[in-house]
């Protein structure tokens, strides 16, 4: 804004003709805005993946057996195309490729994951399998002699199977376990990697692929393994940020924080019951796992609404499970900046009271959910255009939870393999939501730092198998060879990079 004022009031506008120079003040408006709808010079491009949508190499060079090969090997039924992850993009073999494509598009920084089974392949901090280390670190070298900053997640998904039969994430044991696999990882990493995102999308990990975490769905009754999951969860991130804190930070000076997976609720109308309706769900999706971190403990909407609909259902105490207070000190503010996978945008409207049957989040977080059928949509069937339902999400972490710095680590369009490399579907996608994000940063002075593409190249869409492709780069999963072809989509981030504005 400062910088549109100093160009029209300079001297250059020095012309006698009083209508000239009004034409001129217009001309210099209109260019000094567009100059100014530029990203930041601080501002980091970056694209994501994870180690069991990427990877392959399941069981090469001793890494352990996670969730996700079981699922892959004994319930392919669960998955579209009954496929697993087994070779998938094969990047265990093809990391020098992957970081040249990364290169090619002129980004600041990789997102990817660790597979704590190739680290650790029994799950426990007791015995470090070194082909494992060896890949990573080859990995991090070639990034950043190649100028690319790492950012690391822990844990994308890919549970070691030893903690499937305790119950996953619903067994607080997990918490020591995940605390001494991300103490191993600093150990081993931290002298490169700076930017450290502990646990990818707990409300994925908790609520909907529930059933993944241990041996069957039944074992996860709903309404209770979530929370439980949940806590264990929080629990785990804010260990691993101590452990970082006392014992890393102050030799290796990086950032630690999660990444949450937010869905945006916009009230379907201005009536106050609406709104209500839309904010419970925002805190019922994502405030439960946000809020001990960014505010303290659970969201009041959420301890009284479980607490009452337990009550209703008869159980002696709330299905949701208290923090000490000492806990909630504990997680309290265990973050360096916030990471956000967007995707979702829903209508809230409120709604009579769920009637008492099983118990379950959805019913405890009650309103109606809905979208825009004009929306438009991609190949992905919960993925829709709307860029300004980022934007007010946006706004609401700003206000709800004190102007954290923001790095959006993930958000995406999919094609389905038909629209393969003229992917002008996504090129729109990417314009609408880099857009959101500057005005979120221009026009609402949000504090957002970063932007990651979902996904450097087709992977392994977990259910969806290889049906859906999130890539910039088309794979070739037919091909032994997996060729990676750019799309089209790869010239515009690379113009995007190039220039910080957004290319048209
Ligand atoms: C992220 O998860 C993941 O971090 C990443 O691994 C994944 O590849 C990426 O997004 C793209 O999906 O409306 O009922 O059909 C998001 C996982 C799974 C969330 C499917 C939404 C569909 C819900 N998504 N799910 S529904």
């Amino acid at each position: 804004m400062k910088k549109k004022i100093n160009l029209v009031e300079s001297n250059l506008l020095n012309v006698n003709d009083m209508s000239e120079k009004f034409l001129l003040i217009l001309v210099f408006l209109g260019f000094s805005n567009a100059i100014e709808w530029k990203f930041p010079a601080d501002f980091k491009f970056g694209v994501a993946t994870s180690a069991y949508q990427i990877e392959g190499g399941w069981n090469a060079d001793g890494k352990g057996t996670s969730i996700w090969d079981t699922l892959g090997h004994n319930r392919s039924i669960l998955v579209k195309d009954r496929s697993n992850g087994d070779i998938a993009c094969n990047s265990y073999n093809k990391w020098e490729e992957d970081v040249q494509m990364v290169k090619n598009l002129g980004v600041d920084t990789y997102r990817f994951s660790l597979a704590w089974t190739r680290i650790l392949p029994e799950g426990y901090a007791t015995r470090v399998n070194q082909p494992g280390v060896d890949y990573y670190n080859k990995l991090i070298n070639k990034l950043i002699e190649n100028g690319i900053e790492p950012v690391v997640t822990l844990y994308h998904w890919d549970l070691p199977q030893v903690f499937s039969a305790l119950g996953g994430w619903t067994n607080p044991v997990i918490v020591l376990h995940f605390a001494n696999y991300a103490r191993k990882a600093f150990e081993l990493f931290g002298d490169r990697v700076k930017t450290w995102i502990t646990i990818n999308e707990p409300r994925l990990i908790c609520e909907e692929y529930k059933g993944l975490v241990g041996d069957v769905t039944e074992n996860f009754p709903l309404g209770i393994s979530e929370y439980l999951c949940a806590q264990n969860v929080l629990k785990a991130h804010a260990e691993a940020y101590h452990i970082y804190d006392r014992e890393f930070r102050k030799t290796q000076n990086g950032k630690i924080s999660i990444t949450v997976d937010m869905t945006w609720s916009e009230p379907a109308t201005n009536n106050s019951e609406d709104i209500k309706a839309a904010e419970q769900n925002l805190q019922f999706d994502f405030g439960i796992y946000t809020n001990p971190i960014f505010n303290f403990d659970y969201p009041k909407i959420v301890i009284d609404r479980v607490a009452r609909r337990s009550k209703m259902e008869n159980f002696t105490q709330s299905r949701l499970p208290q923090f000490t207070t000492a806990e909630k000190l504990k997680i309290r503010g265990t973050y360096d900046f916030l990471g956000i996978n967007h995707y979702v945008t829903m209508y809230s409207k409120a709604a009579n009271e769920p009637p008492i049957t099983k118990p379950s989040v959805k019913t405890d977080a009650g309103g109606e959910r809905f979208r825009d059928e004009k929306w438009k949509g991609c190949a992905a069937n919960w993925i829709k255009l709307v860029p300004w339902g980022l934007r007010n999400l946006l706004k609401w972490i700003k206000i709800n939870y004190r102007n954290p710095e923001i790095i959006i680590t993930e958000n995406g369009y999919a094609d389905d393999g038909t629209e393969v490399l003229e992917d002008d579907g996504r090129i729109e996608y990417y314009q609408g939501y880099l857009n959101a994000t500057l005005q979120a940063i221009i026009e609402d002075e949000v504090n957002v730092k970063g932007y990651m593409a979902w996904s450097l190249m087709d992977n392994y869409e977990w259910t969806h198998g290889y049906e859906l492709r999130f890539g910039l780069y088309h794979v070739n999963f037919t091909d032994p060879n997996r060729t990676r072809t750019p799309k089209k989509s790869v010239k515009f981030f690379k113009n995007l990079t190039n220039t910080k504005t957004i290319p048209n």
